[in-house]
């Protein structure tokens, strides 16, 4: 049973609001690491799990975002690069924070936690009290962030896809002139292997990209993106979290048309992705020069192209579910589910995002299975997902082939995603 050393982990990281990835690593609240906490959080302590998305609520910004960083006051302030003073974003509650986002699971994971506790929920008017946030969060995606005009949400950093280092994104960074090396310290390689971590050049163009929009205002409108991409796994993940907010709403007694609509439209929308059998990020820079700025299709096949599974009534899941069994990702027999194409040229089975297996996206397409009927493969993926956060002291992440561990131990979505799949398996 993994619930006992799942617990340790989780309240091991627990700072009294909210729960750090990683103790050493990172050391702040993580946006969507939040949410999936949260989602296994609730199985130990509703109550906790409803103040962890209150508390990364407690961050959002005026316009609605939720940041990807809310960086904590007790913690040393140059213990995480970039920090707050690279940043330099506070809210009007006076919450330090970074000023890009990550994807928006937060809906999904607010509805899991409601239901773990009907009761206390209601007691605590938590939906009543997060259903106008998350509604915020997801306008301001939806408004601010449709870059192309197509109604597809444009992520602005690869921070933002959650896949920092994901092939898919080599082309469009090797476009932005790095920082230079000397202008910054990296921190992560204190507590992680270089070979796993992005190189420095790829750290140089991070902070390039974070840094023009922190001199522009964090301003979507004025900014001159050199990375701009819609993601299929970010926007998925809005279409789900639309649709877990239609269910909020619903139960507020409040009208959830304007979320299904939405939903729907983004659905469509997302078809525009789909190419060869799986579903690409679009580089909405490669037409820069000539203006018109429609973009390009990123060949790369990476996990983010199979998240689009948890869409319910997803119309390109079967095509969809052929590739995830093909060469390219091995389902039911890879160890969970590769970061990126098994075969592809870029693969690196120990590098971040690059190839090696995550829980949050087993997590993710094991509920995309489970929503289309697939049992048999579901369950493989969740016995995966709890033998291997029991063999690796919750890992951040584990190599495709040998399962490796890799990255930070004791991580907090490792040890909440497996307790989920355990509770409610
Ligand atoms: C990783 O991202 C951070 C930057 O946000 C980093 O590499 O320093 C990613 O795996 C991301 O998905 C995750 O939310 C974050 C914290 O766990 O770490």
């Amino acid at each position: 049973m993994i619930r006992p050393a799942a617990a340790r982990v989780l309240f091991g990281n627990w700072t009294g609001h909210s729960t750090v990835p990683s103790r050493s690593l990172y050391p702040h609240q993580w946006s969507w690491d939040s949410a999936f906490i949260a989602i296994g959080l609730r199985h130990l302590s509703p109550r906790r799990a409803q103040v962890e998305l209150e508390s990364l609520l407690g961050s959002q910004w005026a316009d609605g975002r939720i940041p990807h960083i809310s960086f904590s006051p007790s913690v040393p302030r140059d213990a995480y690069f970039p920090g707050p003073d690279f940043w330099r974003a506070e809210t009007q509650a006076g919450v330090e924070t970074s000023g890009i986002v990550q994807p928006p699971v937060h809906a999904l994971a607010a509805w899991l936690t409601h239901q773990a506790d009907e009761d206390e929920s209601v007691r605590r008017s938590f939906l009543q009290r997060v259903y106008p946030r998350l509604a915020a969060w997801h306008t301001y995606l939806r408004e601010r962030r449709d870059l192309a005009g197509r109604g597809l949400v444009a992520i602005v950093h690869p921070w933002e896809s959650g896949m920092d280092n994901s092939p898919a994104w080599d082309e469009a960074l090797a476009r932005v002139e790095p920082a230079p090396l000397d202008s910054f310290v990296r921190r992560d390689t204190d507590h992680a292997s270089d070979d796993d971590r992005p190189t420095d050049l790829d750290y140089g163009r991070y902070v390039q990209l974070a840094a023009t929009y922190r001199d522009h205002g964090y301003d979507d409108a004025r900014t001159p993106f050199a990375f701009a991409v819609e993601d299929p796994c970010f926007n998925a993940l809005l279409i789900a979290s639309e649709h877990a907010l239609a269910t909020v709403a619903e139960e507020l007694a409040l009208d959830p048309a304007p979320h299904l609509t939405a939903a729907a439209d983004l659905t469509h929308a997302l078809g525009q992705l789909f190419a060869d059998g799986n579903f690409h990020a679009r580089d909405l820079r490669t037409d820069a020069d000539s203006g018109v700025g429609v973009g390009r299709l990123i060949s790369a096949d990476t996990v983010a192209g199979l998240v689009p599974l948890v869409v319910p009534d997803l119309p390109q899941a079967d095509e969809l579910l052929v590739t995830a069994r093909g060469p390219k990702f091995r389902l039911g027999e890879a160890r969970m589910v590769p970061s990126y194409d098994l075969t592809g040229p870029e693969f690196e089975p120990g590098r971040y995002w690059r190839g090696p297996s995550w829980f949050n996206t087993a997590w993710l397409v094991h509920r995309g299975l489970v929503q289309l009927g697939e049992d048999e493969l579901a369950e493989a993926i969740r016995a995966e997902v709890l033998e291997l956060a029991a063999t690796t002291q919750f890992a951040e992440y584990v190599e495709p082939f040998s399962g490796a561990a890799h990255g930070a131990r004791d991580f907090s979505w490792t040890a909440a995603l497996a307790l989920d799949l355990e509770t409610t398996g």
